[in-house]
């Protein structure tokens, strides 16, 4: 339903003459110059739904350059999307039709680092596991871990608001980012690198720009709070067989091990089903169950945690809720389920298609979403467990219970308009009747943007509106997402 908006001018030579005039010209990816096999790794995202015919490719190698690009974007009227480790899920990172890309990839280094406060300062393109090998080796851990560190990057996290895999403990990237640095679309630089964890002078303006996914500016540089490396680690894997259970578990953990828990993690049997068949893992699981849970400490005392984590596992066993458990015996076995839980999402992407969820509901109802979802689909006869030649294969759900975050990834052979319009808006109908919101850390991007009514009253969107037209009024930020022209929505004020 979108078309392309008349009002943004289309490339000419002239402009890409500017650019490499002020950038290296290996950092001119231009389509005019027969790049499109390069081009088009930066208009396509990795999950292969989005794919946008963007032209351009910049790559600025400081906040100077972002700041002369932007300022000529915006003078020329020529939309941009801001790009970073595009391993986004929403479609956020791509353009929707030839917006020009600045991607932040060429500023990719480590500024300081401060072994006393944590606060770590870096570009915006660092790699999220570089980061992480930089802190380690320093005694210290990012706050943040995900399944695609190895390619995400810090301003993109930034930019999406991302949760990860230890969010429970460390918390969200809002408190534990102390400062940006932000170019704005006029060129505009806010330098507020702040090292401070404290600060009550007024509107918190870095806030806006985490979560806003490049739709108000483009992050340059980032200043993290660093939490000390743990000294023990434990893991622990169970499984059990109904989701009443789970909360029964999740309940006692949180009791028992209060302040060394540092992560609880589940996937169904549908998602278990998928790692087994594509990854090939299952050890050291014997059964087949409902859910599987992955229960991680951190703390700086082994024997303190030992005691409190075997206190816990007797707890859990006297009140018979669980099938299999396995504690880990060492650093491997711990990676090792990890690599299990992080491999739900290749694994689910293997068959094909994958429509992908992130919903945040309360708890008690968080998993009826999957249960329902898979009755409607089934009712369609779009989904038909065991039968090969059913459209939808499978409906995994898996996430951060602790957060109240779940997945849902609905495996297909195709996109296609049948199946999304049997999700869509459904899914976010739900969401909203049962009190959640339709993101809890991937965002919006394209693909949820005209749904925010359902997350967000009118009078909210009316305020997101005017701060997006206060900092970027030509709208050349990551248009036709976010906030687009037509909106969905259900909620009335
Ligand atoms: C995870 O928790 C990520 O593994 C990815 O947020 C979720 O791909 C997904 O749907
Ligand atoms: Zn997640």
């Amino acid at each position: 339903y979108l078309k392309r908006d008349e009002k943004y001018n289309r490339l000419t030579e002239e402009h890409v003459n500017y650019f490499k005039s002020i950038l290296p010209k290996e950092n001119v990816i231009c389509s005019f110059d027969d790049s499109e096999k390069e081009l088009l790794k930066f208009n396509v995202d990795w999950m292969k739904k989005y794919r946008g015919q963007s032209q351009l490719v910049l790559l600025p190698t400081c906040t100077e350059e972002v700041s002369k690009c932007l300022k000529y974007c915006n003078d020329n009227k020529l939309a941009v999307v801001p790009q970073s480790g595009n391993s986004g899920l929403v479609g956020g990172s791509v353009p929707v039709f030839d917006e020009i890309i600045i991607s932040t990839k060429a500023m990719n280094k480590i500024i300081d680092f401060d072994d006393m406060s944590g606060v770590l300062i870096c570009n915006a393109g660092c790699v999220l596991a570089d980061l992480e090998a930089y802190a380690s080796e320093r005694g210290f851990m990012i706050p943040l871990d995900m399944g695609s560190k190895k390619y995400c990057c810090i301003g993109g996290n930034v930019s999406s608001n991302a949760g990860g895999l230890r969010y429970l403990r460390y918390g969200s990237l809002h408190s534990n980012v102390l400062g940006l640095e932000v170019v704005l679309p006029n060129g505009q630089i806010i330098e507020n690198l702040s090292r401070l964890r404290k600060d009550s002078t007024g509107y918190d303006i870095k806030q806006l720009f985490i979560g806003a996914e490049g739709t108000l500016g483009i992050v340059t540089n980032v200043a993290i709070s660093t939490p000390r490396k743990p000294k023990a680690i434990n893991a622990v894997l169970l499984s059990t067989n109904s989701w009443e259970n789970v909360q029964v578990i999740y309940k006692k953990a949180k009791e028992e091990l209060q302040e060394i828990i540092s992560a609880f993690e589940f996937f169904d049997e549908h998602a278990y089903s998928l790692v087994k068949k594509h990854m090939n893992m299952t050890a050291p699981l014997k059964q087949a169950n409902e859910f599987y849970i992955l229960i991680e400490t951190h703390g700086s005392n082994r024997e303190h945690d030992d005691a409190k984590l075997n206190a816990f596992l007797d707890t859990i066993k006297k009140l018979n809720v669980v099938q299999e458990g396995y504690v880990s015996k060492d650093d491997k076995q711990t990676r090792s389920f990890w690599v299990m839980r992080e491999s739900v999402p290749v694994a689910c992407s293997m068959n094909g298609a994958v429509f992908k969820y992130d919903l945040s509901i309360p708890m008690a109802t968080l998993y009826n979403v999957a249960v329902d979802m898979r009755k409607r689909l089934m009712e369609a006869n779009v989904y038909r467990p065991g039968d090969e030649t059913s459209e939808v294969f499978n409906v995994a759900a898996y996430g951060h219970i602790g957060d109240g975050n779940i997945h849902l990834n609905i495996s297909c052979k195709n996109y296609s308009k049948k199946i999304t319009d049997l999700i869509e808006p459904y899914i976010y109908e739900w969401t909203q009747e049962h009190n959640g919101v339709i993101s809890g850390e991937h965002g919006l991007g394209l693909m949820k943007g005209a749904y925010l009514g359902y997350s967000k009253s009118s009078v909210m969107i009316d305020i997101m509106q005017n701060i997006k037209n206060l900092l970027d009024p030509n709208n050349i930020m990551n248009p036709y997402k976010y906030l687009p022209k037509k909106m969905i929505t259900k909620l009335s004020d």
